[in-house]
């Protein structure tokens, strides 16, 4: 397992050292818009605590986020006038992870609408 290194971004958005747009928090996870969206109203939630993805999760931190996505999730369905919601999360450059701290894309989906390409 690779040891989590705490420059990651997400890392120094907790710390409060680079700027966020905040949609919730609690003690234990943060949500906040992504800086380069696929779709409208595309939000990440992650655990406050060092994590750096699901291969290395805590059942606590897992139950954490989970709980959060669910408050979110319903959130920004309502917020966007959205038909549903996908919820992706990428582990490892394998599987797509760019960003080296445990998160969870929530994405509000309306039907017929494609999720715009990375970057
Ligand atoms: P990943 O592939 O699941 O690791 O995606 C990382 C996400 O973090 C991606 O959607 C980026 O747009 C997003 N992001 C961000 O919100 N703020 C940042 O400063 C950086 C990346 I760098």
């Amino acid at each position: 397992m690779t040891a989590y290194d705490d420059q990651n971004i997400f890392a120094k958005i907790l710390r409060g050292e680079i700027p966020s747009f905040k949609v919730y928090e609690d003690d234990e996870t943060l949500c906040f818009m992504d800086i380069m969206p696929r779709t409208d109203g595309h939000c990440l939630v992650i655990p406050k605590t060092p994590c750096r993805n699901i291969l290395d999760a805590t059942p606590a931190q897992l139950a954490a986020c989970m709980a959060t996505v669910s408050k979110v999730a319903n959130a920004v369905k309502k917020a966007f006038d959205a038909d549903g919601i996908t919820l992706q999360q990428f582990s490892e450059t394998a599987g797509g992870q760019e960003v080296f701290h445990l998160h969870f894309h929530v994405h509000p989906r309306h039907e017929g609408v494609q999720m715009r390409p990375p970057g």
